[in-house]
């Protein structure tokens, strides 16, 4: 049945559309107890949200059957505007004890979680395993990508673009694929590759697994480090002679949802941007001093590529192309254009002087950090500078300037208590305002999160990692949807992300580790169009449908601070 319907896109859809705006209606009057949909860790908090009015709620212990803990239930939030829900909150945080559970109110039932140490183990391995299965120009063998493996695709890129002005082809091949597209934007890739690696140069312990069946596993080099190394061989191909970097390579136009190895159009290599180009000079920055003592070589070409960028953007001290990339016309893929590169340059500037210790860098930091206030919104593929910030904490150079770093501390504190006011006025304790539910939104709350630890690691208030730990929650099950968002993961979790391969392989299930994009309010796509409106509770804007790229399509720059969140908050004590 459902290959028939969805040989027949058009009665799938609509049939498709029609189920999936009931259950949106539906949901309005059911039921529900929401918890994170994996578990907990013992030390920290925990709650169960409801829109059962009732007065308390018992915990049962799945293995025994035993009813092992009663509490209150309180009302938290009435008619809450992202929701349109009354909320209760039901804490169980000082239950402890390791176990599995599931929690009763009266006759209802939430999904069965766990608590135990480390509950974010299997989680945090699919969600980073999730970008081998991004790979491209490689084949995917079976024991590695089991049933989603693939023959090479994409070995023909690329052909410059007739407006690059330049002729003929050059080896762009390798890299991950961006998201549910086949393109490749080092725009996007570079804020993630950037906080992949921060993740590891920030806990080395925590994300330095070698284990997740990748063809890297078990080579003593941290298999997060494998997986970048495979984006970054690319970016290196990337670079112009003159030190600018391309910004991407896309078709024209993007494909139809074929399988890799069958898309075979030309893909065109795109002009040089600053944007590009200093955020690959940060990441080879970055990245040289991460791999210098697993392979010096490679450390010293990323080094390399990072100065040669550098000299390129002393070069053209404006931004380029002039009000930022825009694609060519006839070109309709991704464009990831941002009509300014100081916050790129700042990142690039302050990578290298960590590196290289060069006061010249570190001088170009000293005069522009304050742009943005320092730190006033989280970070995203448009803005970058958070990042610059948190490695100039993090770092242990000794040349910093401590009123820098007060000042920084200062601004991330400042920020974050405003998120810690947003954590209380929202009805599922999450992250999002109402202008926040928009394309991507997922990555807001993990992005936000990621301040949230840092706040923590540099006050030890706990108050700040109690809010970020909501909205691992939040993705993990505590969401209107009573579902995770992470493919694979949990009871309850996307079934039609917008991922090409997804779409054509003819595998009912999806490659999991994926985490979709989320609630988009702003409703991007003709699907969220058809199901909502308006007036539409911002947080329940989102389909599980294929057709709904603005908030089902899955992304790299979307799972890596996913990784970052996931990782710390299964390992801090
Ligand atoms: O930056 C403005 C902000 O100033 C303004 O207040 C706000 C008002 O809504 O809009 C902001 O721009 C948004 C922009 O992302 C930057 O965040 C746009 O609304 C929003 O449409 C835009 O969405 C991007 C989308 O492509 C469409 O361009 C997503 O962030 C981006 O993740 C997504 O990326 C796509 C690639 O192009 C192709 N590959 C798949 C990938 C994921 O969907
Ligand atoms: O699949 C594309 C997705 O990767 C992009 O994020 C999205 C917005 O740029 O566009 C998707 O492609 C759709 C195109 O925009 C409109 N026609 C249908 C395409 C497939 O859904
Ligand atoms: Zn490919």
């Amino acid at each position: 049945m459902y290959e028939y319907l969805k040989k027949n896109n058009l009665i799938f859809f609509a049939l498709l559309f029609l189920i999936a705006g009931c259950a949106a209606n539906e949901s309005a009057s059911e039921k529900f107890i929401l918890v994170n949909q994996i578990g907990y860790r013992p030390e920290y908090n925990k709650k169960a949200f409801t829109n059962i009015d009732a007065d308390t709620f018992e915990i049962v212990n799945t293995e025994t059957g035993e009813q092992i803990y009663t509490g209150q239930l309180k009302l938290h939030h009435k008619d809450d505007p992202s929701t349109g829900e009354t909320l209760l909150i039901g804490d169980f945080s000082d239950l402890k004890d390791a176990g599995n559970y599931t929690i009763r109110i009266g006759h209802n039932q939430s999904v069965q979680f766990e608590i135990s140490e480390q509950p974010y183990d299997d989680a945090y391995a699919s969600a980073l395993k999730s970008f081998y299965f991004q790979r491209c120009g490689t084949e995917l063998e079976t024991r590695y990508a089991g049933e989603f493996s693939h023959p090479i695709c994409h070995a023909q890129d690329a052909t410059y673009h007739v407006s690059t002005h330049m002729d003929g082809v050059r080896d762009m091949t390798g890299g991950w694929h961006d998201a549910g597209d086949y393109g490749k934007y080092i725009v996007n890739a570079g804020i993630t590759v950037g906080t992949m690696l921060m993740a590891y140069e920030h806990y080395p312990t925590w994300f330095g697994g070698d284990d997740i069946m990748i063809p890297e596993s078990d080579n003593s080099i941290p298999d997060i480090l494998d997986e970048c190394r495979y984006e970054l061989e690319w970016f290196l191909k990337m670079q112009h002679e003159n030190g600018g970097v391309h910004h991407k390579v896309t078709r024209e136009n993007f494909a139809p949802f074929i399988m890799p190895e069958d898309d075979d159009a030309t893909r065109f290599i795109f002009e040089i941007s600053s944007t590009a180009t200093a955020d690959y000079c940060a990441v080879m920055a970055l990245a040289s001093r991460i791999y210098t003592s697993f392979d010096r070589a490679f450390s010293k070409t990323c080094l390399d590529a990072a100065l040669k960028a550098w000299r390129f953007l002393e070069q053209n001290p404006e931004i380029i192309p002039v009000g930022g990339f825009r694609n060519p016309d006839g070109v309709n893929t991704g464009g990831y254009g941002d009509a300014t590169d100081r916050d790129e340059r700042l990142w690039a500037a302050v990578e290298l002087y960590i590196t290289t210790g060069a006061q010249g860098y570190h001088e170009y930091y000293r005069k522009n950090y304050q742009e943005n206030d320092i730190i006033s919104r989280q970070m995203s593929w448009p803005q970058v500078e958070c990042l610059a910030h948190l490695s100039y904490l993090h770092t242990d150079r000794q040349s910093t300037d401590p009123k820098i770093r007060a000042e920084i501390v200062n601004s991330l504190v400042s920020y974050c208590d405003k998120l810690v006011e947003m954590h209380a006025e929202s009805g599922l304790h999450v992250l999002l305002q109402a202008n926040d539910y928009e394309w991507g939104s997922n990555s807001t709350v993990m992005n936000r999160a990621i301040l949230l630890i840092a706040a923590y690691e540099e006050t030890a208030d706990t108050n700040y990692l109690h809010v970020a730990y909501d909205q691992l929650h939040y993705i993990l099950g505590v969401n209107i949807h009573g579902m995770t968002f992470i493919t694979g993961v949990g009871d309850r979790y996307p079934q039609n992300i917008h991922q090409r391969q997804a779409g054509a392989d003819n595998i009912t299930e999806p490659i999991s580790g994926f985490l979709a994009g989320g609630a988009n309010a702003k409703l991007q796509d003709a699907a969220l169009r058809r199901a909502f409106t308006r007036e539409t509770p911002p947080a329940r804007s989102y389909l599980d449908v294929l057709e709904s790229y603005a908030s089902n399509e899955v992304a790299i720059n979307w799972n890596a601070p996913l990784l970052y969140v996931m990782g710390y908050l299964n390992a801090v004590r």
